[in-house]
């Protein structure tokens, strides 16, 4: 086992890298259920992660191609070509690169996943790649609750979703931002479609979504500056997003969300997959959006 996290803790309390395991500690689990969400360092050693970046590389480069509104800007922009997204997004890179599937980060974020919720049957639900273009004022991802991209269905909602730091993720790169506790409130939040104002593109709206954050809120929020090779891991309801990069470099991030077997299993059924290609992604969203706007 390496990367102890608790200097202060018993030995025994320690977490960290145990083969393809991680081990994670009593406080980060507690952390994860009080605030939503917990850093976790040092879940990939500096060696192991050439076996990521290198698949993720591939896809910013354009040496592989996710169909359609798989590949696009999370900045809300629709009016880009990907070598000018600012928040290069690619989804489902297990799908469309399948020499991804099994790697060291999956491995280890699923005992993670297990870990932060207490022993569920979790699968990796959906993959993900984020990357912010250097200095790129507008490479916001907008605040938002995960849960409001996604159908509300009857199985248990319990999300793990791991966000590995390609780069060192700070400030200056636009790092996770989280309101801790917004994962206790009992209804989501009002989400709307994120519009960026540039030549046409006000008439259509982006894949993006964004809800708004009182002051007392901004007030609230904690930006988690992490390490390459460290993941934040949060959960379907808490409140979250990113701010600009204006920095000379990329941020990059690969994400591994896990929801529970049996909800993975019926958003399949019904033919949801993350993919921004589903029909019943759209469908869904709407028609749920409608039922809360009339309540
Ligand atoms: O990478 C980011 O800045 C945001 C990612 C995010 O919101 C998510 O993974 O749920």
């Amino acid at each position: 086992m390496s990367a102890s996290t608790s200097p202060n803790a018993p030995s025994s309390l320690k977490g960290g890298i145990d083969g393809d395991e991680y081990t994670v500690t009593p406080e980060m689990i507690a952390a994860f259920e009080r605030d939503g969400y917990v850093h976790i360092p040092g879940v990939l050693t500096e060696a192991e992660m050439a076996e990521v970046e290198e698949p993720m590389m591939r896809f910013i480069k354009g040496e592989v191609l996710p169909e359609g509104k798989d590949l696009c800007d999370m900045s809300g922009a629709v009016d880009r070509t990907p070598d000018e997204y600012t928040v290069f997004n690619a989804m489902l890179p297990r799908r469309y690169l399948p020499s991804m599937q099994g790697n060291v980060f999956e491995r280890r974020a699923a005992s993670i996943a297990r870990q932060l919720t207490r022993g569920k049957d979790m699968s990796i639900d959906y993959d993900q790649l984020l990357a912010k273009r250097p200095g790129s004022p507008d490479s916001i991802f907008a605040w938002h609750q995960d849960l409001a991209y996604w159908p509300p269905l009857e199985k248990d909602p319990a999300t793990a979703t791991c966000w590995l730091a390609i780069d060192d993720s700070n400030v200056a790169n636009g790092c996770m931002r989280f309101l801790p506790g917004s994962n206790k409130e009992s209804t989501l939040r009002k989400h709307a479609p994120v519009r960026i104002s540039k030549g046409r593109m006000d008439e259509e709206s982006s894949h993006a979504l964004a809800t708004t954050l009182s002051p007392a809120d901004e007030a609230a929020v904690r930006t988690v500056e992490i390490k390459r090779g460290d993941i934040t891991v949060h959960d379907q309801r808490v409140v979250h997003g990113s701010g600009p990069n204006n920095s000379e470099g990329w941020r990059r991030a690969y994400v591994l969300a896990f929801r529970t077997k049996e909800m993975v299993e019926e958003e399949r059924r019904l033919g949801f997959s993350h993919s921004h290609n589903d029909e019943f992604n759209w469908d869904a969203f709407h028609a749920w959006q409608e039922k809360s706007d009339a309540e």
